[in-house]
C-alpha cells in the first residue's frame, strides 16, 4: 500500500521534558534478572537462538584457533601456556626462576604459526576473548539449559584457573612475557580491562549455573587488584587506560556486597584525568612531547571526570567510562557525576551520534571526532561501541526512565549493533560505515578499515563476542525494575516474573516489533497494586493504548488511551505508567504507528547536507546495489511522492522493504569522456528506490550500500 511520508520534526507534547532532575534513589530501577525473564518474541528470540547454537560455538572453535581461514586467537592457547608455567612454579617452589618481562609487541606473533611455544601470542588483552565468550554462555545458559555447553564451559574455566597466581594475579600477558611489570603499563596494556572482562563473565556464569569457581578466580584477583590501588598510602595512584573495570567491579560489588568492590570502582572514576597526570609517570616521554597541554583525550583521561563535557577520545573507552560513571553516580547518589554523565551523552547524541547508532566518527584512534564530524564512507562506528552506548543508555534509565535513553539504546540495538553480525551469524563487522563503494575499500588506504564484507574473525576481535554476550543477554535491556513497578523499554516479547509486597506478578508481552508497532500485555497482580511503565517511543507521533476486558470501561479523557480509568495513569518523560491491580482476563493493547520518517541531518553535518535518510520504527534504512544497481551516489529521492512498505527476506530473514520514488542520473547521457562540463541540468530517469534494513546489508555478496541519498 502506497503512503504518505513524514519529514521530521514534530512535537510530541510527553517529550517535553521536566527540567531540573534531581537523584533520588527511591525512583532508581535495575535490570530484571535474565532468571526471571523469558524471551518468546519472534524477532530476537531468532538472534538469540543464532547466539547460541551458531555464534558461542564459533566463537570456542575460534578461541582454540580452530576455524580454518580465521585469523588465529591464541587465547586458550595462552591460558594453557600460563597454566603450565604455574604448574611448574608450583612443582619447582623456591627453585622456579619467574621470567624476566620481554616487551613483545601489542601484539606478538608466532615466527611459525603452525608451531607455537609456550609464550604468549596475540593483543595484550586476549585473555578478555574468553571472559566475554564465558559471559555469553551464561547468559544463553539462563534462557536454554544446555549440559553440553555448560560441560565445556566448566572445562574452560578450569583451564583459566589453572593459569591463577597464588597471589591471585591472572592476567596471561604478564605471566608469561615476566610479572615483574605488572602495572607498569596501565595506559595502553588492558590489564584492567581484562580483569573487568572477567568479572563480567564471572557473574554473568554464576548466576546462571551457581557455580562459582570462576567467580571465586575472579574476586581474588579484584581483591589483588583492591590491595594494589587506592587513595591510601603506599598503594598505586592510577587507573584504567581501557575503561570498563569500572562496571564490572559494581557489578562484582552488587553481587557479592563487598563494598571493597564499589571502593575501588569510585577510586578509579575519581582518581581519572587529575593533575599530574598518572599516565604521565608511566609514560616520561609524553610530558617531555607536550609539557602544558591537555593529554590523554584518547583515554578519557585529560580532565577529571565532573569536568568533562565532550566525548572524546576511543569511542568504546569513552561509552565504557560513561556507563561506570552512571554507574557509580547511582550507588552514591552523586549528583555532579550524574550531571557529567548527563552533559556527555548530551554531547553525544547531539553532536557525534550516526543515524544508525553508531558512534566513533574516524579511524584515527577508534575514535570521536569534532562535532558533527560525522563521515560516512570514513566512518569507523565500530560494533563495541555502539554496545557500550547501550550500557550507557541503561544505567541512565535505571537513575533516570527517559524515553530519550530508551530511544538511544533501541536505535544502537536494532542497528548498528544488529548490523555487526551476519544473519547467519557466521561473519561479523568492526566497523560500521554508511556508505560503501567495495572498489575505495579495496584501494584507497583512507578507507582500508572499512570492509565490504563481514569477515569471519579478527585478529582483535573484541566485537563478534562482545556481539554474543549482549545479544544473549538483551532482556537486561529490555526491562528494569524497582518495588512496585515494571520498566518496559524495549518491546521484546517476553514471559515476566516479579515478586511486588510479597505477591508473584506476571506479565506477558507479544510484540510484533521492529515491523509492527503492535504489542499486547496480559498482566496478573492479584489484589496488589503494580506498576507497569510503559516507554511511548520517542519516533511515534502518536499512539494509542487501550485496556479490553476490564470489568468496567472507564472513560479516561485522553483520545490515546482508552479503557483506564484517569487516575490509573500518567505520562512522564515519554512513559506511561499505569497503576492498578492487573487481572490476567484482561489485554492492554498498545499501538505505535511506525511510519515512514525521512530525516535531514543537521545542517552542520557537512558530509549529508542535501541528503535524507529513511527510518520506521526503530529500524534504519539504507540502499543496497543488489536492489538497487550500482551508482547510489546517482539517485535522488522524491521524499514527497507516495511511499509503500512491503514484505521482502534478505537472505531469509523476514523484514520490511520500503519503496520510495526517485530518479537517477542517467550518465551514459553524458560526455563519459569529460571529467568536467559546463553546468547544466543532469538528465534523470524516474526509478523506485528500494531501502532495506540497515543491519541487513551485506548479506548478498560485496556491493555498494548508502544510508543516506541524495534528495
Ligand atoms: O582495545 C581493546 C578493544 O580492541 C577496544 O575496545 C576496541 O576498540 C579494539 O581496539
Ligand atoms: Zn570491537
Amino acid at each position: 500500500m502506497y503512503g504518505t511520508v513524514r519529514l521530521f520534526r514534530f512535537v510530541r507534547l510527553d517529550l517535553i521534558f521536566d527540567g531540573g532532575f534531581a537523584m533520588n534513589k527511591n525512583n532508581f530501577s535495575s535490570p530484571l534478572s535474565l532468571r526471571n525473564v523469558q524471551i518468546t518474541d519472534t524477532f530476537w528470540k531468532k538472534e538469540m537462538e543464532l547466539v547460541r547454537t551458531e555464534v558461542i560455538p564459533y566463537q570456542w572453535a575460534a578461541l582454540n584457533d580452530q576455524v580454518e581461514g580465521a585469523a588465529p586467537s591464541f587465547c586458550m592457547h595462552n591460558f594453557k601456556a600460563a597454566g603450565k608455567l604455574n604448574k611448574e612454579k608450583k612443582e619447582l617452589g623456591t627453585a622456579f626462576k619467574e621470567p624476566a618481562y620481554t616487551f613483545r609487541g601489542f601484539e606478538a606473533l608466532p615466527e611459525d604459526p603452525k608451531h607455537l611455544d609456550d609464550k604468549f601470542y596475540g593483543f595484550v588483552f586476549q585473555d578478555s576473548d574468553f571472559y566475554k565468550w564465558i559471559e555469553a554462555v551464561g547468559y544463553s545458559l539462563t534462557q536454554h539449559p544446555d549440559p553440553q555447553l555448560e560441560s565445556i564451559a566448566d572445562g574452560a574455566i578450569d583451564i583459566v584457573c589453572a593459569a591463577q597466581q597464588e597471589d591471585g594475579y591472572l592476567d596471561t600477558y604478564y605471566i608469561l612475557n615476566g610479572k615483574d611489570r605488572i602495572f607498569t603499563n596501565l595506559r595502553d596494556h588492558h590489564e584492567l580491562y581484562c580483569l573487568g572482562h572477567l568479572l563480567e563473565g564471572a557473574v554473568s556464569y554464576y548466576q546462571a549455573t551457581g557455580k562459582d569457581k570462576l567467580l571465586k578466580a575472579a574476586s581474588r584477583y579484584a581483591d589483588y587488584v583492591a590491595a594494589y590501588f587506592g587513595p591510601e598510602e603506599g598503594k598505586c595512584k592510577g587507573y584504567p587506560g581501557h575503561e570498563i573495570a569500572e562496571m564490572a567491579l559494581v557489578r562484582l560489588y552488587e553481587t557479592t556486597q563487598d563494598s571493597k568492590y564499589l571502593d575501588l570502582a569510585k577510586y578509579f572514576i575519581d582518581e581519572r584525568g587529575k593533575q599530574p597526570y598518572y599516565f604521565d609517570k608511566e609514560h616520561p616521554e609524553e610530558v617531555k612531547k607536550n609539557p602544558n597541554g591537555l593529554r590523554y583525550a584518547y583515554n578519557q583521561a585529560h580532565l577529571p571526570v565532573r569536568e568533562q563535557d565532550e566525548a572524546v577520545g576511543h569511542a568504546v573507552r569513552a561509552v565504557y567510562l560513561y556507563s561506570g560513571m552512571a554507574d557509580i553516580a547511582r550507588l552514591t547518589e552523586d549528583d555532579t557525576l550524574f550531571d557529567a554523565c548527563k552533559r556527555l551523552w548530551d554531547n553525544m547524541v547531539q553532536k557525534k551520534l550516526y543515524i544508525t547508532g553508531g558512534i566513533g566518527g574516524t579511524h584515527m584512534g577508534e575514535a570521536f571526532s569534532f562535532n558533527y564530524d560525522l563521515p560516512n564512507d570514513t566512518a569507523y562506528a565500530e560494533t563495541c561501541a555502539s554496545i557500550g552506548l547501550v550500557f550507557f543508555a541503561r544505567r541512565m534509565l535505571e537513575i533516570c526512565p527517559d524515553v530519550q535513553y530508551a530511544d538511544v539504546m533501541e536505535q544502537a540495538l536494532y542497528n548498528t549493533v544488529l548490523a555487526g553480525m551476519a544473519l547467519d551469524g557466521k561473519s561479523f563487522f568492526y566497523v560500521n560505515p554508511l556508505e560503501v563503494l567495495p572498489e575505495a575499500c579495496h584501494k584507497d588506504e583512507r578507507k582500508f578499515h572499512v570492509k565490504p564484507v563481514r569477515q569471519k574473525w579478527f585478529g582483535c576481535a573484541c566485537c563478534p563476542p562482545n556481539l554474543a554476550r549482549t545479544l544473549s543477554s538483551v532482556s537486561s535491556y529490555a526491562f528494569t525494575e524497582k518495588d512496585d513497578t515494571l520498566f518496559v523499554h524495549l518491546y521484546i516479547g517476553s514471559d515476566i516474573k516479579k515478586t511486588v509486597n510479597g505477591t508473584d506478578v506476571s506479565v506477558r508481552m507479544t510484540s510484533e516489533f521492529p515491523w509492527n508497532g503492535k504489542v499486547t500485555l496480559q498482566a496478573d497482580s492479584a489484589d496488589t497494586p503494580f506498576t507497569l511503565a510503559l516507554r511511548i517511543p520517542g519516533w511515534c507521533t502518536s499512539y494509542q493504548v487501550s485496556l479490553l476486558g476490564a470489568a468496567h470501561n472507564p472513560i479516561s479523557g485522553s483520545e490515546a488511551i482508552t479503557g483506564l480509568d484517569a487516575s490509573e495513569y500518567t505520562i512522564k518523560n515519554g512513559y506511561l505508567y499505569i497503576t492498578r491491580k492487573w487481572k490476567e482476563s484482561e489485554t492492554l493493547t498498545l499501538d505505535f504507528p511506525m511510519e515512514i520518517q525521512v530525516w535531514n541531518a543537521n545542517p552542520n553535518v557537512r558530509e549529508d547536507i542535501g541528503r535524507a535518510a529513511v527510518t520506521r520504527g526503530p529500524i534504519t534504512y539504507c540502499l543496497e546495489e543488489a536492489d538497487n544497481g550500482c551508482d547510489l551516489h546517482l539517485l535522488t529521492l522524491d521524499w514527497n511522492a507516495p511511499a509503500q512498505v512491503r514484505d521482502f527476506t534478505v537472505c531469509g530473514e523476514p523484514v520490511k522493504e520500503i519503496l520510495m520514488q526517485g530518479f537517477k542520473e542517467d550518465k551514459e547521457k553524458e560526455a563519459p569522456q569529460r571529467l568536467y562540463r559546463p553546468v547544466q541540468t543532469a538528465e534523470k530517469s524516474p526509478v523506485t528506490l528500494r531501502f532495506i534494513p540497515y543491519y541487513t546489508w551485506a548479506n548478498r555478496g560485496e556491493n555498494e550500500m548508502s544510508v543516506w541519498v541524495r534528495v
